[in-house]
């Protein structure tokens, strides 16, 4: 069927409902939710580089109101968007110590679905305006339906996510989704506020020439990581690889997606678990690496297979075109488990 590009997020949103198992509207009004609160914040990043005209964080502006770093400011907007439609019944976010409870405004929430969410992943790189993202995950609740939710409902293993996506705050505005039935990319049109179909079906090419890693920590990365990062310089076949580093989770994967390539983030002797979180950067980004014909691993293990024990728990995350992890994989392989 060819596809037609001119739609929109919300034509799109209804058109695919019925894909959903056990749809009743609550999974698309949860992901129009998202791209409301999507749409605050990227008109808030976008003004990031006038904050010495309009005043840092921390200052009064012109209305008297305080002005919040942006990584706080994402996380209430997406917080406060999801609590007031009340679509959700908790909430677990990155800049959160302990999970959020909804309970409805008549104390008795029926809703289905818990989200986790990294508001603004990358923020360091705003003051020198590079892309950041939001990465959330979608899953549907295992307590009963009507009473508080509780850590269980979070610490799923990624492969019962139902949703995952990410949002670029790049050149341009951009909504990345699955609901398990491919990944599509939607591009903002600043003018009208809408989200057009920009990228069906986003697909790893076949091979991938571009690795993506943060190279300054290579003397602490483990012996498997250091050999293929050395595999991939060698002079040979398709070989030496480009290096490609924003140091944007989000960013690097979504160019790595488009253009085929690998991102790593390794456990280090300073992070020995790993520096990326599980459950809102590394499970959702996986989904979509996965249903993207992809790969994602902890360099032993399938990334949605780990079950979670923790609600900000780390993981060693190697995640990209399904050959490169493969190959990343047999490296590691050669070395027992353990920390650096
Ligand atoms: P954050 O959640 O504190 O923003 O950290 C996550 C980010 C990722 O987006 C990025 O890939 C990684 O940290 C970069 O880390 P480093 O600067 O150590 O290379
Ligand atoms: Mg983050």
């Amino acid at each position: 069927m060819p596809v037609q590009k001119n739609k929109t997020l919300g034509e799109f949103i209804i058109e695919n409902q019925s894909e959903f198992q056990y749809s009743s509207g609550e999974l698309s009004r949860l992901i129009n939710s998202i791209r409301l609160a999507a749409k605050v914040v990227n008109h808030e990043v976008n003004k990031a580089g006038l904050v010495d005209i309009i005043g840092q964080a921390g200052e009064v502006n012109v209305q008297g109101e305080d002005q919040q770093k942006l990584d706080v400011f994402a996380n209430e907007t997406f917080i406060k968007t999801l609590t007031n439609r009340e679509i959700v019944c908790g909430i677990a976010s990155e800049e959160e110590e302990d999970f959020i409870t909804i309970q409805g405004r008549n104390g008795q929430n029926e809703n289905k679905y818990v989200v986790l969410i990294d508001p603004l992943d990358g923020s360091s790189n705003i003051d020198v305006n590079v892309s950041v993202g939001t990465i959330f995950s979608i899953y549907r609740r295992v307590t009963p339906a009507g009473t508080p939710v509780s850590l269980e409902d979070f610490l799923q293993a990624g492969n019962r996510q139902v949703a995952a996506g990410y949002i670029i705050y790049g050149t341009s505005t951009m909504i990345v989704y699955s609901t398990g039935h491919g990944v599509n990319g939607f591009t903002l049109n600043p003018a009208l506020g809408t989200y057009y179909l920009s990228h069906p079906n986003l697909c790893f090419p076949e091979k991938g020439q571009i690795y993506s890693v943060n190279e300054g920590n290579y003397v602490h990365f483990p012996q498997g990581i250091k050999d293929y990062i050395k595999y991939c310089q060698k002079e040979e076949e398709d070989r030496p690889y480009t290096s490609r580093y924003i140091g944007s989770l989000v960013s690097d994967v979504h160019r790595n997606m488009i253009k085929g390539g690998i991102y790593i983030y390794p456990n280090t002797a300073r992070d020995p678990r790993g520096k990326l979180r599980l459950l809102y950067e590394c499970n959702p980004m996986a989904f979509l690496i996965e249903q993207a014909g992809g790969k994602a691993s902890d360099g032993y293990r399938r990334i949605l297979d780990i079950e979670p024990t923790e609600l900000h728990q780390r993981t060693p995350f190697i995640g990209g075109s399904a050959s490169m992890v493969e190959k990343a994989e047999s490296f590691m392989g050669l070395y027992p488990e353990s920390t650096p």
